[in-house]
């Protein structure tokens, strides 16, 4: 039977947020291409007992910075995780080797890929938004890569496995893909995509390591350690905010409608599944925008209730999406908090960024979050293109006046070929090779020095302020508990887990209130 590999880059694996999130591009992938036939392994390593290399190097590591004063070799780690995933692709005996990469963890794929290539003849396959963006970065002459997939990567992997496995070659009916044709890279014909948007990833849970990822970890509503996991409802957002890679996703395949939907019944099962297999008590909706259809919504929240989950949920929407008779539906069947993207509190800076709100639909839907006890979590952005002292000040005075349970205050990303990338970022760079230099892993470690990357009118040391706010608004934000938590935690097959977890809270915020204030101290 062929077999593919699959693998989850080491950014995922090693970066201590990152890691509690499924790799949903390679469940998604290994769900579609089972049911079809061909055979998956998920290479994630981190989540493997052997891992207890890198916790004891770690520890090693903290001692020499704290008794040494050596600095901690982050590199060691990386290089222990590349080793690993390389041991695991290789003894795979897989017919093909897939990866996944976003702009920051291009280098690693290109490392990993160059080694495969040295020590098997096994062809290598990427997908994600980087290659999708940038197929040419991936295909040239004696690049260890093969074939990209550009877009939703279910139907042309499958395809690309049975061409493969047929002999290969004739690739050019397949598309969605780009491959090296007379010396060149070359992509066939965008891919058509279903309307209806159908697959479970069910079947595929199997292949990951789901005791760590149901341990109790602040990625499900947001700060606060859960037991649970991350599921998608949708692909896709209909908005065209400038600073979001949505508009651009959405070029990269043919489709009708911008939101494609899955089957409420398959969410439900995928839930049941999830909370009888392995006991999780909550659940976040990874959805880009949750609510864009109501009905959808309230679907959801009827079904939910109906089969009797009795889970604490979370998810992602926008301030004009949700009113009070809807966010009452949903704290019925569960729901604990909501993020929003706030971006800003100056309506011409949301303006200019398209988001499609205002000021007063954030104030709305905040004030009815506190007045029903639902905890927020609020995502600001600051160093927007041309905002003003003032247009800052209106932003900081909205976080003061909505004051979020949880949040992030993040400074302006060109993400490649986005609106705002186009228009202010794309004419500093001489070429797209300059992207990679740039915008290292996360992203959010971006030279910050680099006036290239200076957008606003105003001239702030941006860490400094992001660090201030941090601590003012929301450093104890993991400790503030609402009764609901306790209502999870009485019900909890996992109260040791959670009585463990909340102890690493503590020791969290301590760790932070000590590192924050030593960087206030140095400033
Ligand atoms: C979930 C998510 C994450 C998760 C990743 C989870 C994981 N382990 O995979 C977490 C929270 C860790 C994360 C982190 C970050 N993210 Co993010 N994230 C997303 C989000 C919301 C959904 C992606 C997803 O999982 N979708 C569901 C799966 C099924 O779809 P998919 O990933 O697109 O995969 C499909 C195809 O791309 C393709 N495919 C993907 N991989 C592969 C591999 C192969 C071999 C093949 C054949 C096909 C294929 O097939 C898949 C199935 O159709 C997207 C927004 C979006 N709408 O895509 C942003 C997004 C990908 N993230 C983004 C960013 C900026 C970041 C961060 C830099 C944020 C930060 N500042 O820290 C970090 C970077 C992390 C890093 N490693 O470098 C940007 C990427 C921009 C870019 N050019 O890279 C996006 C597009 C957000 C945005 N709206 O602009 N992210
Ligand atoms: S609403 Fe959110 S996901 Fe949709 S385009 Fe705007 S920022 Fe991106």
């Amino acid at each position: 039977m062929f077999k593919v590999s699959l693998i989850n880059p080491p950014e995922r694996i090693l970066d201590g947020s990152l890691k509690y999130y499924l790799p949903f591009s390679l469940l998604y992938l290994a769900a579609y291409l089972e049911e079809n036939g061909v055979k998956v392994d998920i290479i994630d390593v981190k989540t493997e007992k052997s891992c207890f290399h890198i916790v004891k190097n770690r520890i090693s590591d903290y001692y020499n910075l704290v008794l040494k004063k050596e600095t901690v070799s982050q590199d060691r780690l990386y290089f222990f995780a590349i080793d690993k995933i390389i041991e695991e692709a290789l003894s795979s005996c897989a017919n093909l080797i897939g990866i996944s990469c976003m702009t920051g963890e291009y280098r690693s794929i290109m490392r990993i890929a160059s080694i495969l290539k040295e020590k098997s003849k096994t062809p290598v396959v990427v997908g994600g938004i980087h290659p999708s963006l940038y197929p040419e970065q991936f295909i040239y002459d004696k690049s260890p890569v093969d074939f990209v997939v550009i877009g939703e990567g279910e139907e042309t992997m499958l395809e690309l496995a049975r061409c493969l496995e047929s002999g290969g070659g004739d690739y050019e009916n397949i598309d969605g893909l780009a491959y090296l044709k007379d010396g060149k890279c070359h992509c066939t014909q965008i891919r058509a995509v279903k309307n209806d948007f159908s697959v479970s990833p069910i079947k595929a849970y199997g292949k990951l390591n789901m005791d760590f990822y149901t341990k109790p970890h602040p990625y499900v509503a947001r700060h606060v350690r859960l037991s649970g996991v991350q599921i998608f409802t949708s692909r896709g957002c209909p908005y065209n905010c400038t600073f979001c890679s949505n508009s651009v996703i959405r070029k990269m395949n043919k489709t009708e409608k911008l939101v494609r939907y899955r089957p409420v019944g398959s969410v439900i099962e995928e839930i049941k599944f999830l909370r009888d297999t392995y006991h999780i008590d909550a659940f976040y909706i990874m959805d880009d925008t949750f609510c864009i259809d109501r009905r959808y919504a309230e679907e959801f929240c009827g079904q939910l209730k109906n089969a009797g989950i009795n889970l604490a949920w979370a998810i992602e929407t926008r301030s004009n999406l949700v009113d009070e008779p809807l966010l009452k539906t949903m704290k019925d069947a569960g729901l604990v908090q909501i993020d929003v993207g706030v971006e800003s509190g100056s309506d011409e800076m949301l303006g200019q960024i398209k988001k499609g709100i205002t000021v007063a639909d954030t104030l709305n839907i905040f004030s009815l979050a506190h007045k029903h006890k639902i905890r927020t979590f609020a995502s600001f952005i600051i160093n927007l293109p041309n905002e003003t002292c003032q247009q800052l000040q209106e932003t900081l005075g909205l976080l003061k006046k909505i004051r979020p349970d949880g949040g992030v205050i993040g400074t302006t990303i060109p993400l490649p070929k986005t609106e705002l990338f186009d228009r202010y970022f794309s004419h500093k760079i001489n070429s797209d090779w300059e992207i990679i230099e740039l915008l290292g892993p996360r992203l959010s470690y971006y030279k910050i020095k680099d006036e290239r990357f200076h957008f606003c009118k105003y001239n702030i040391d941006f860490a400094g302020l992001i660090d201030r706010l941090i601590i003012r608004y929301f450093l104890f934000s993991e400790l503030q508990l609402g009764l609901w938590y306790w209502r999870v935690f009485l019900r909890s097959k996992r109260k040791a887990q959670y009585i463990w977890a909340t102890m690493q809270g503590i020791i969290n915020v301590l760790d932070r209130v000590i590192t924050r204030c030593r960087v206030l101290l140095r400033s």
